[in-house]
């Protein structure tokens, strides 16, 4: 979430006006129906077409359709649900293997559609498809798939058109998907991430529904409750009810100084903005993760042989996602959850810089090397153990959580898996610096999509490219007019007033250095 303009944002939208400004982009969110249980299905066929409830601990996760027919629901305890439904069948999903393997290969699917694919959970993406409805020369009118309250208003801005070639390209999306991984899923087309994902959840399972910029407020109008709106968890939710704030209207009308008194003028604009379907927020490229862990919640536990015993299988659980990865990482967390006598639970961490030793994952080939690592390992870790218990001698523990973080930074790695970067020629010993890669080396991005995109859009991505880019190699033939960060190569090919806008920001962010430093000299002159 981002804010923009909080209170001039407002008043525009609080008199119901429809922006034509605001409804450039086309968003697809998608989300995966009955995830972990179609991920079980397609394992094993011989599940489809029975009811199937997946668990962990005491609780149905989710469950197939089959089963939600017969009265089943998510986060059911197992209990009710047999009771609801005694023939379910049910799998043990606390391996997330599985899970993620197929996250991963929906991501791949989503990203040959666009570069711009935010992932969400395991089975949710965002996909911003604003470039290829530009480049589309036939003009749209037929929405695929159902339209949220069809109404005959048209917004002069030409969003109608726009979202129903969108509600075509997830069409195909979902099309590619249900072919190539055999998973089916629900799509939701939107100007905006909020309202896409919303409005997504209209029709399920194995549907996608458009939003027409007319019916958004409509829409979000249509939750029950202030907590029904993504962006709005708990805590936020706890302070509203404290206001009598109980229903999307109440949040609409409220005025922002009680909110902002209760929560701070940035929560308290962004979700005002929100209750009235604004979401100005982007598709962020999912990037590698900054860590990779896991945890395990149990009843109290008090002897270090079953902590230890718990952290074994966590630390082979979370090695094989590290080697996965494929990074080195030279940070190790623990985390724990003491039971205090009270009966309140609180969490503590503590880490510390450790030397990993690629292959200590690998179930195969394990040889005397890797496990004399996972002792070391089992060592730190039970030192970090010791240190959160402390001389406390009637300690209980409800939950163990392992993770390794402090990757390279993204400026001194190989382009990272998900990043922008591959969509950027790789500069090979063979090429010369100057000379522009041919054709059959360049990496996929296609750069006229910059330059089709609306002028804050394209900022937007160019800002996020600046964050994503290696920082010039050292090796390479300085080019004086470059920005830092970003390949002088890929730079000489972009069009001028990109360039121009590159350098602009450089220079900006240039003179904010200067005024940081500045500050920290005033502060340093009055300290002393
Ligand atoms: N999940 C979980 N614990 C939760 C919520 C979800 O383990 N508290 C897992 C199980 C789900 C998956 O995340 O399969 C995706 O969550 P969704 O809310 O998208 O639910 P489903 O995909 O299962 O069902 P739907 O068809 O309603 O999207
Ligand atoms: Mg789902
Ligand atoms: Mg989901």
């Amino acid at each position: 979430m981002e804010e923009e303009n909080g209170d001039q944002e407002l008043l525009f939208n609080t008199s119901a006006d429809q922006s034509t400004k605001k409804h450039e982009r086309v968003i697809i969110h998608i989300d995966i129906d009955c995830y972990y249980a179609q991920v079980e299905m397609i394992l094993n066929p011989s599940l489809c077409g029975k009811p199937l409830g997946i668990k962990q601990k005491n609780l149905v996760v989710t469950c197939n359709y089959e089963a939600r027919a017969l009265g089943v629901e998510k986060l059911m305890t197992i209990k009710s649900a047999l009771e609801k439904c005694p023939s379910l069948i049910l799998a043990n999903g606390e391996d997330l293997k599985i899970y993620r393997e197929m996250s991963e290969k929906i991501y791949h699917v989503l990203q040959s559609y666009s570069p711009f694919v935010e992932k969400l959970g395991l089975d949710e993406n965002f996909v911003d498809v604003t470039h290829k409805i530009m480049k589309l020369p036939e003009v749209q009118q037929v929405v695929s798939g159902h339209t949220f309250q069809d109404s005959d208003d048209i917004c002069a801005c030409g969003c109608t058109e726009r979202l129903a070639q969108g509600s075509l390209i997830a069409q195909k999306m979902r099309d590619h998907l249900r072919n190539e991984l055999g998973i089916t899923s629900c799509a939701g087309i939107a100007f905006n991430k909020l309202l896409a994902k919303l409005v997504g959840t209209t029709h399920k399972p194995n549907q996608q529904t458009t939003l027409l910029s007319t019916s958004s407020l409509s829409l979000i109008t249509s939750l029950k409750h202030p907590r029904n709106i993504p962006g709005i968890g708990s805590a936020i939710n706890r302070k509203l009810e404290a206001l009598g704030i109980d229903t999307i209207e109440k949040l609409q009308s409220t005025e922002i100084f009680k909110l902002t008194e209760a929560l701070g003028a940035k929560t308290a604009n962004q979700i005002q903005q929100l209750s009235f379907g604004i979401d100005n927020s982007r598709v962020k490229i999912t990037d590698r993760p900054k860590s990779i862990g896991a945890e395990d919640g149990f009843i109290p536990i008090r002897s270090e042989v079953e902590v230890r015993k718990k952290l074994m299988c966590l630390l082979d659980r979370v090695l094989e996602l590290v080697e996965k990865d494929g990074r080195k990482p030279n940070q190790l967390k623990l985390t724990v959850r003491k039971l205090h006598p009270s009966s309140h639970s609180v969490r503590e961490s503590r880490q510390t810089t450790i030397e990993y030793a690629t292959g200590t994952g690998s179930s195969a080939n394990q040889g005397p090397g890797d496990e004399k690592h996972k002792i070391k390992l089992m060592t730190t870790l039970m030192n970090l153990f010791e240190k959160i218990i402390g001389c406390d001698v009637s300690w209980q523990v409800t939950l163990l959580g392992i993770s390794f973080s402090g990757y390279p930074s993204k400026n001194s790695e190989s382009p990272a898996k998900n990043s922008i970067n591959k969509y950027f020629p790789v500069k090979t010993s063979s090429s010369r610096p100057d000379e522009p890669l041919p054709p059959a080396k360049r990496g996929r991005f296609d750069e006229s999509v910059l330059q089709e995109l609306p002028p804050d859009i394209r900022q937007e991505v160019l800002e996020d490219m600046q964050n994503q880019l290696p920082s010039s190699d050292p090796q390479k033939p300085t080019d004086s007019n470059c920005p830092k960060g970003v390949d002088p190569l890929v730079f000489r090919e972009l069009p001028v007033e990109i360039r121009e806008e590159l350098l602009a920001e450089e220079r900006m962010k240039k003179q904010s250095n200067i005024k940081k430093s500045n500050n920290l000299l005033q502060y340093f002159r009055k300290a002393s």
